[in-house]
């Protein structure tokens, strides 16, 4: 059989400590996924709002775009079969305190504040991925301020 790999963009968002970060970027590799890039990046209020434009008649919108730009965002490209859907399965669902019932191992469950400052995204379709990964990588990386990229991570 063939399995065709699969792209999506995962972001670990401001504020997460660095033990959680670290914990995450280890999950991620054990559960077989292969980290194709990673840079950390401080979003403008801009780019923020380009970047969850889907939710901009929302009345939590503005503290969405708030949280998203307050520090910085860990990009990564993950690939591996069904790379969406694993993401999105490990992340758990939107509110912790659901993830907390349905998804206890998962990333939210463990990891979010709120319904709000819940840690992670993960694109929602294949669609989304490759215009988020366009968006992040191509434009974002070219326009905001990249604090790092792969490369220059610690061991
Ligand atoms: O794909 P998800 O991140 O799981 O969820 P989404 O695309 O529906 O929403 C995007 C983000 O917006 C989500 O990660 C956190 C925030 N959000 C979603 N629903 C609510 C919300 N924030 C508040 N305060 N209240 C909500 O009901």
């Amino acid at each position: 059989f063939f399995f065709p790999k699969e792209h999506t963009l995962a972001v670990i968002k401001p504020d997460t400590p660095e033990e959680h970060r670290e914990e995450i970027l280890k999950e991620i590799q054990a559960r077989g996924f292969t980290i194709s890039q990673l840079q950390e990046t401080v979003l403008s209020r801009e780019m923020a709002e380009e970047f969850y434009k889907e939710h901009q008649e929302k009345p939590f919108f503005s503290q969405l775009v708030d949280y998203m730009c307050r520090g910085p965002c860990t990009m990564l490209i993950l690939t591996k079969e069904n790379a969406v859907e694993e993401w999105r399965a490990m992340m758990g669902p939107t509110d912790p305190s659901k993830a907390k019932e349905t998804a206890p191992e998962s990333l939210r469950a463990r990891f979010a504040k709120d319904i709000l400052e819940n840690t992670v995204h993960g694109s929602s379709n294949k669609q989304h991925a490759q215009e988020k990964i366009h968006f992040v990588f191509g434009e974002i990386s070219s326009e905001s301020e990249v604090v790092s990229a792969g490369e220059d991570e610690e061991p």
